[in-house]
């Protein structure tokens, strides 16, 4: 009961608060809090305090912000990063910053831009691709407000470099540098993101693709290989908050790569060609990924490939926080067929319809 009280207590002032436009309010009520009953004392305590005075609550619920927001360093997000070779190890650079990134861009007639997070200035951050068994070094600067990890999800890595704050590692503090080292392996469709307050960092941008090559180079591979990472936005009263499935944060935006439908980037295919779709659920929400016009097979299942006797036929897959699947399948009829959310609220921006995760395959003669 009093955890429940408690929560539409931070619910009611998170939306009084959201009506300005003012960040939330985290100073303490002038209300006090309710008094426990005794049946109240033999429920479990709640986890963590959910009073609406616990600083580190109100850090979780407050605006993204600081005094140094970047412009975007490119359009679109995941595209690839270069490196530079050091004695046989492939290097890479990334900086966490702020950025003010346009998740529906201005000839969508509906501009939004959101405060985001990012690694190297995009959303999802640039695009790690190596080779099964190459050994790489990734150098993170911290030019964020606060501090960051990187974890490198899926991947082989030693525990030294799974990048949990305060267990494998101590958090990188803001101006601080840590370096990840470690073999890419297996090969497979990975992610890397933020493993700190991830539900803050990663609902509003530090997160990126990883793709390992097999050190075997694929017989046969497909005409168009894309990436698809999947995500949820707070915006509202010009400011950003952490999407999270908790109430009065719930997202209003919803982005493929970081864009909202219609600023979706749409996938260009010709009839007889077969696409490789890299789904990735790197949000708080369940997508059922539906396409019209074709069915399609799961190739790989978190990175790992899936016998072909195994290979389920689908035209809606439910992709899950954390879960990667590749898809193939061979665009046999031209048009413009739609994949989208199939949660059909995710199409829309802003509660209007169309909008969201919605993109458009394209299949000309
Ligand atoms: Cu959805």
């Amino acid at each position: 009961m009093f955890q429940r009280t408690a929560m539409l207590l931070t619910a009611i002032l998170f939306l009084a608060a959201c009506t300005g436009r003012q960040p939330i309010e985290v100073s303490a009520p002038t209300n006090p809090p309710p008094t426990q009953t005794e049946d109240d004392q033999h429920t479990s305590a709640p986890i963590g305090s959910m009073s609406p005075m616990d600083p580190a609550q109100a850090h979780m619920m407050s605006p993204i912000d600081g005094p140094s927001i970047q412009p975007p360093s490119a359009e679109r997000g995941a595209q690839p990063l270069p490196f530079r070779m050091e004695d046989g190890v492939k290097v890479f650079e990334l900086t966490t910053q702020l950025t003010r990134w346009s998740i529906l861009d201005l000839d969508s007639g509906s501009p939004v831009t959101v405060t985001a997070m990012t690694y190297n200035g995009m959303v999802p951050g640039p695009l790690i691709r190596v080779t099964e068994g190459e050994q790489i070094r990734v150098v993170v600067h911290n030019q964020l407000p606060e501090p960051t990890t990187i974890h490198w999800h899926g991947v082989e890595v030693p525990n030294a470099m799974d990048g949990v704050p305060d267990m494998t590692q101590p958090p990188i503090q803001p101006g601080e540098t840590f370096t990840y080292e470690f073999t890419a392996r297996p090969a497979g469709t990975f992610i890397y993101h933020s493993h700190y307050e991830g539900d803050r960092q990663v609902s509003t941008g530090l997160y990126a693709p990883l793709i390992i090559d097999p050190a075997e180079p694929e017989s046969n591979p497909p005409d168009i290989d894309a990436v698809l990472m999947l995500s949820e936005w707070l915006e509202r009263d010009g400011l950003t908050y952490a999407a999270m499935p908790m109430m009065g944060m719930e997202p209003n935006y919803f982005t493929i790569n970081g864009k909202a439908f219609p600023s979706t980037e749409t996938i260009r295919v010709k009839v007889g060609q077969r696409v490789r779709l890299r789904f990735i659920g790197i949000g708080q929400f369940i997508h059922p990924m539906h396409l019209h016009g074709f069915s399609f097979k799961i190739t790989a299942s978190d990175g790992h490939p899936v016998p072909q006797a195994a290979q389920l036929t689908k035209d809606t897959l439910s992709i899950a926080p954390g879960e990667r699947y590749d898809v193939e399948f061979t665009a046999t009829e031209t048009g413009k067929w739609m994949l989208h959310c199939h949660i059909l609220h995710h199409t829309t921006n802003n509660n209007v319809e169309p909008g969201g995760l919605m993109l458009v395959v394209e299949v000309t003669p």
